[in-house]
């Protein structure tokens, strides 16, 4: 057996109580008994190492598409990555695919696939500009963060796009009844001004009020399915990462996005190893677990970059799980995970094979 089997704790049903952003200090935000167990896997994983992530992990993957069962990860190591992400860019306006051309119908039916299979699944938003429609890179306005808030000309339509996520991730169910529990990764690398609510685009007090607004909404929605992190881009300071902290009542685990940027793997080290650092720290003060929302190296050019390059960073910090964006299969070369035959593929099997990594048959539910 190649590594212990992982059993986790199944806890009973936890709430979690905050007081809303309006200072209604009676609502409750409650969680399921799954997504409470989520949490558990979240905060009890370091001990043992950290769950291996990848994005569209099985509606894509290089050279092929919705093929039911398939992943780019399984094709090389036999074995599912333990968390899949999706990104829900676009459901807010209505679309019947998101950005990357991923129907939600489909999205949907691979969220349950991977919760059934004893998998987590982490959703990001990459949501289309709500004041000039543009994509979520559209910067060229500095007022739409102020302009969907309560009182702005622009918020009953927010709200409008926000009730359709809400709807979306309340409608995750399994057939047996079950809300599958997923990590709801909003208003993502704000720390950067590449997206409309990053930093040079809106004030701090702004982007609290929209991740507070954003939760609250949530709680009305009777959204109890949701464990929220919060992922600033990597390289900032731990005071630019806390700057726009929205507060440990609104915010489950700490995480950050980081990629390495061409051949400088020493810049990359260096970013990983700094923010690591102060990420370790600041999840022990906020009672919070840490994990490496998005990273990889883009094509994974170099052969050993699994087992000599992230492994040897993410092994030395309590991280709980590492995301690999996706792997395209409409950009050529835009891939962060090995498939058959890529060159490091052979070094992704002993990466799947050190004792740290944990990837699905690594998670054992009973
Ligand atoms: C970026 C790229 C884009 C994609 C976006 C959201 O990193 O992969 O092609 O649309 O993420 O998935």
């Amino acid at each position: 057996m190649k590594k212990k089997s992982y059993i986790m704790a199944i806890l009973a049903t936890s709430v979690l109580t905050a007081c809303s952003s309006s200072g209604n200090d009676n609502t409750l935000r409650t969680l399921t008994a799954e997504t409470s167990q989520v949490y558990s896997i979240l905060e009890k994983t370091p001990s043992d190492g950290f769950l291996f992530g990848h994005q569209d992990a099985t509606v894509y993957g290089i050279g092929w598409e919705n093929k039911e069962g398939e992943s780019d990860v399984k094709r090389v190591c036999g074995d599912y990555p333990a968390v899949v992400g999706f990104d829900l860019g676009e459901l807010e306006v209505g679309n019947l695919s998101n950005l990357d051309k991923v129907s939600f119908d489909k999205m949907k039916q691979e969220i349950i696939n991977q919760y059934s299979r004893g998998g987590v699944v982490t959703l990001s938003w990459h949501a289309r500009n709500p004041l000039t429609g543009g994509d979520a890179w559209d910067v060229k306005d500095t007022t739409v963060v102020k302009s969907i808030l309560p009182g702005g000309k622009n918020h009953q339509k927010f709200i409008t796009g926000l009730d359709k996520v809400a709807d979306f991730i309340n409608s995750l169910v399994t057939a047996e009844g079950v809300k599958v529990p997923v990590i709801f990764r909003p208003w993502h690398e704000h720390t950067g001004s590449w997206f409309w609510w990053g930093k040079d685009l809106c004030s701090v007090d702004d982007y609290k009020q929209l991740w507070r607004m954003t939760y609250d909404r949530f709680i009305e929605k009777g959204v109890d399915n949701v464990l929220y992190a919060y992922s600033p881009g990597g390289g900032c300071s731990s005071e630019e990462y806390m700057e726009r902290y929205p507060g440990d009542d609104f915010v489950d685990l700490l995480g950050f996005d980081y990629y390495q940027l061409g051949t400088d793997v020493e810049a990359y080290r260096e970013v990983m190893n700094k923010t690591l650092t102060y990420l370790t720290k600041l999840g022990r003060e906020h009672g919070k677990p840490i994990a490496v929302t998005e990273t990889g190296y883009e094509a994974v050019p170099d052969s050993i970059w699994w087992t000599q390059t992230l492994l040897p960073i993410i092994e030395k910090y309590p991280v709980s799980y590492v995301l690999v964006w996706r792997n395209a299969r409409e950009k050529v070369n835009h891939y962060y995970a090995p498939y058959p035959g890529q060159v490091s593929a052979d070094d992704f099997m002993k990466f799947y094979a050190n004792e740290r990594t944990l990837f699905l048959n690594d998670i054992n539910k009973k």
